[in-house]
């Protein structure tokens, strides 16, 4: 395994703000709560947080991001955008895209799920974990936390993912050999850098084509699960604010939130 330290991805980046400063820890409980901490002390825009374990990873509404040690890439960005803060779900689409992308460079299919996961032949690889300080109607800052599972080989998943391993996969799966954690890191960070210009220049609309393109399942059936209730219909897109638009079977459409989406 190649030695995975702050400075090994700093010299690969190609950025100005984001990653100027990377924190890197061996184990941390969640790198999104010591984003977020340092965010709140004034940390500048584009700070880092990386672990190489975590004992509380995070997915939405409190699940559980499975984060064993010496694998994967748990990275969590702070994110000053001056924007409204309905906007912020946005930045989750810039991540996915960032995401796509780099796993792409890496010579793996990689599509979006609606609203926050990055998929390799079906299978999850990744996740984005978006949470906003507002401030007034707009943003005082956005930690985006990313989770990508690089190295775990399927019997490490099998071992230490119970159930979920049949629905998780990793880019080292998909390709068929170890992938270099700074390298892997530092195009991520490269990527994000580039959609978060994109928005800041071109606006919502152009991020949503762009998002829909690497989208699996425009016009296909879905079924989506929110709040208990579940809505199932044709997967038209997403609207301005980045709400997924859905064609139900009585012909009227419906706008979700926020949720999680099955391919039917
Ligand atoms: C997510 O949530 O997919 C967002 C995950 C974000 C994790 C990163 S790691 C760095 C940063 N720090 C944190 O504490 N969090 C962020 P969600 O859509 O709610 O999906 C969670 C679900 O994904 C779980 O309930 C499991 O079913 C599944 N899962 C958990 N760990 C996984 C893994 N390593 N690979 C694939 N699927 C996993």
């Amino acid at each position: 395994m190649k030695t995975f330290t702050g400075e090994s991805i700093k010299k690969l980046l190609k950025t100005e703000a984001i990653g100027k400063t990377i924190y890197l820890f061996e184990e941390v409980g969640s790198t999104n709560d010591i984003a977020f901490e340092l965010a709140r002390n004034g940390a500048p825009h584009g700070t880092i947080v990386i672990a190489d374990s975590q004992t509380k990873g995070r997915g939405r509404l409190e699940r559980k991001w499975i984060s064993p040690p010496c694998l994967n890439l748990y990275i969590s960005v702070i994110l000053r955008p001056t924007i409204q803060a309905k906007d912020a779900p946005l930045l989750t689409l810039i991540t996915s895209i960032a995401l796509a992308e780099t796993i792409k460079n890496h010579r793996a299919e990689a599509s979006i799920k609606w609203p926050n996961d990055i998929v390799i032949d079906g299978k999850k690889a990744a996740g984005v974990l978006t949470e906003m300080q507002p401030r007034g109607g707009k943003v005082d800052f956005v930690v985006v936390g990313m989770g990508v599972n690089l190295n775990m080989t399927k019997e490490i998943m099998q071992r230490d993912m119970g159930e979920i391993a049949e629905s998780a996969t990793s880019v080292r799966a998909a390709i068929g050999y170890e992938v270099d954690r700074s390298k892997f890191t530092a195009g991520l960070i490269n990527e994000l850098q580039i959609w978060y210009q994109k928005f800041l220049k071109d606006g919502s609309n152009k991020i949503i084509r762009e998002w829909t393109e690497r989208w699996g399942a425009i016009n296909r059936r879905v079924r989506v699960e929110f709040d208990e209730n579940a809505v199932e219909g044709i997967a038209l897109g997403l609207d301005e604010n980045g709400y997924l638009v859905l064609k139900k079977d009585d012909g009227t459409s419906e706008t979700i939130v926020a949720g999680d989406l099955i391919l039917l």
